[in-house]
């Protein structure tokens, strides 16, 4: 048996509309505190993490209209937007994704916000959830 891919749960991303209000929310409700915020222009979006355990709630707000996360919430409002996974070597997990013939969003590795290197995994073939591999 090969090991687990899959080395902790990296963020469990969820799209607002008002990512100061969520933030908010979050903080005063379940007292977790933001470690990290930050604009990644490549995929439209700001994002506060919010630090739980060894994992964060990444909470996600569109920064234009063409924003893969703008065209989701038009959809489907606010809500959970994406699993994040920890992996230990994002090529490689990629590649095994790739190999067992499911489809993939992007065809290599790439930045991710806090200097992450990441890769998505298409909902299509991956029961209805977008995956993002994540490299730390
Ligand atoms: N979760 C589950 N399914 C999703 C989805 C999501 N987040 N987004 C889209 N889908 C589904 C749609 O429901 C649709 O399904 P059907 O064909 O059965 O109706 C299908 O995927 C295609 O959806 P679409 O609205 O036509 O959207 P696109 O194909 O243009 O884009 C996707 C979808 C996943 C390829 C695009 O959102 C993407 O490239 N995402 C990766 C990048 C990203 O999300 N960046 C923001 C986060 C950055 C970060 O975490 O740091
Ligand atoms: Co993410």
């Amino acid at each position: 048996m090969s090991e687990p891919v899959f080395t902790e749960i990296d963020h469990v991303a969820i799209a607002v509309r008002d990512l100061d209000g969520a933030v908010a929310y979050y903080q005063d409700t379940y007292g977790v505190e933001v470690e990290h915020r930050e604009v990644v222009e490549r995929d439209g979006v700001e994002e506060a993490l919010l630090k739980v355990a060894e994992s964060y709630v990444q909470l996600l707000t569109p920064t234009r209209d063409d924003s893969p996360v703008a065209k989701w919430m038009e959809k489907r409002g606010e809500g959970i937007h994406h699993v994040g996974y920890r992996v230990s070597d994002c090529a490689v997990a990629l590649e095994r994704v790739k190999a067992a013939g499911h489809m993939v969003i992007d065809e290599a590795p790439r930045p991710g916000s806090r200097g992450t290197t990441v890769a998505f995994v298409h909902p299509k073939t991956a029961f209805g959830t977008l995956i993002e591999l994540v490299q730390e």
